[in-house]
């Protein structure tokens, strides 16, 4: 089984982040070949800091690393240090509609609260196509609020196969059951983010043990008293299923553990689960994050890995597209002429 992720070198990497991505990367990591690439190239689709971003691209490598994956198991390597990843996108605009990236509500979100809004942030979800489509992958996990853009990407391949042939394979998305969309603790009605999130509802994996436990003192609870899981309960709902996804515990048995305890202890112990969860990861960032440049040489051996396994799928792509095959110098996507 064949397994690609992308995850953006933008923003303080969160507690939905671990849940939705870096957990399920290290799980999904023991079942089949897997590919897991930093989206720099997605990153420049709304305004950032140039210097920020090459800091942040490592930042994210020693996470990847900390929360779990392991280079002899996984291919760990930066998307724009594999051309194919952007020519394969250009391939897919023209298999993808106009009208079905305008309904993307991803875009939607995100341009609301842009000032200017790029073409690159439109045709996002085409370049996350490519991304995953180049390495022909079964399973695509991860959180919620990217089966939309996963949904696209099939449809994306089955047109494409229809027109040109088979030549895509049809990802389906891996979700986990529990924490597949953390909320956040102050509005618990949106999700945990770090650009569309509150301050203080948002747990960063790299806050401090007493920042995280006063995130989890403060989160908003609801009226009543009762630890259990209801729709007019969205806050002690999220606590439930971040604990759940913390401890491995369902959320039937946390439900019954707390029952007549009330919020306080309840918060607390959440609170404390989390700084359980994430001091050993940051220790590890730590030391990782000290190595830059071990880093840089475990990312450029997964680019290498990376260009050799999506290079076929691209130039078949071209092939069955009618373009033709040069011999001479740098052909699209090929560092050499193309062999076949
Ligand atoms: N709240 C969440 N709950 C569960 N999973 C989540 N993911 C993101 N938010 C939650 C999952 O994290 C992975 C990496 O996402 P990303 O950082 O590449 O992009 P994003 O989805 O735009 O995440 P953010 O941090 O929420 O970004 P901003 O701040 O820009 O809105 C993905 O698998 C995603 O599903």
């Amino acid at each position: 089984m064949r397994i690609f992720s992308g995850i953006q070198p933008t923003g303080d990497k969160h507690l939905g982040n671990w849940s939705g991505g870096f957990r399920q990367y290290a799980a999904t990591q023991e079942q089949g070949d897997a590919f897991f690439c930093i989206v720099d190239l997605h990153s420049i689709t709304v305004e950032y800091d140039t210097e920020e971003l090459r800091e942040r691209t490592l930042d994210l490598a020693a996470m990847l690393f900390a929360t779990g994956l392991d280079t002899e198991r996984s291919t760990v390597f930066i998307q724009s240090h594999v051309p194919a990843h952007p020519e394969a996108a250009w391939l897919l605009a023209s298999v993808a509609s106009f009208g079905e990236l305008r309904r993307m509500t991803q875009f939607k979100d995100k341009a609301d609260r842009q000032e200017f809004v790029s073409a690159g942030l439109f045709s996002y979800p085409v370049l996350q196509a490519a991304d995953i489509l180049l390495y022909q992958a079964d399973g695509v996990p991860v959180g919620e609020d990217q089966r939309q853009h996963i949904e696209l990407a099939r449809n994306i391949a089955e047109r494409f196969n229809a027109r040109y042939g088979d030549t895509l394979a049809l990802p389906e998305m891996i979700a986990p059951s529990e924490g597949g969309r953390i909320m956040d603790l102050q509005e618990p009605e949106r999700k945990m983010s770090t650009t569309g999130g509150s301050p203080q509802g948002t747990v960063r994996l790299l806050d401090p043990p007493d920042v995280l436990r006063k995130k989890f003192k403060t989160a908003v609870t609801d009226s009543g008293s009762e630890v259990r899981r209801a729709p007019d309960k969205p806050g002690i709902s999220n606590l439930i299923e971040i604990l759940s996804a913390v401890t491995g515990d369902g959320m039937d048995a946390i439900e019954t553990r707390y029952d007549g305890e009330g919020y306080g202890r309840f918060k607390e112990e959440v609170g404390e689960a989390v700084v359980g969860l994430l001091g050993p990861i940051q220790r590890r960032y730590e030391e990782l994050r000290s190595d830059p440049r071990e880093l840089q040489r475990l990312l450029a051996r997964g680019a290498e890995k990376a260009r050799e396994v999506s290079e076929p799928t691209l130039q078949t792509m071209l092939d069955r597209m009618g373009l033709v095959r040069s011999e001479v110098g740098r052909n699209f996507g090929a560092a050499r002429p193309r062999e076949l």
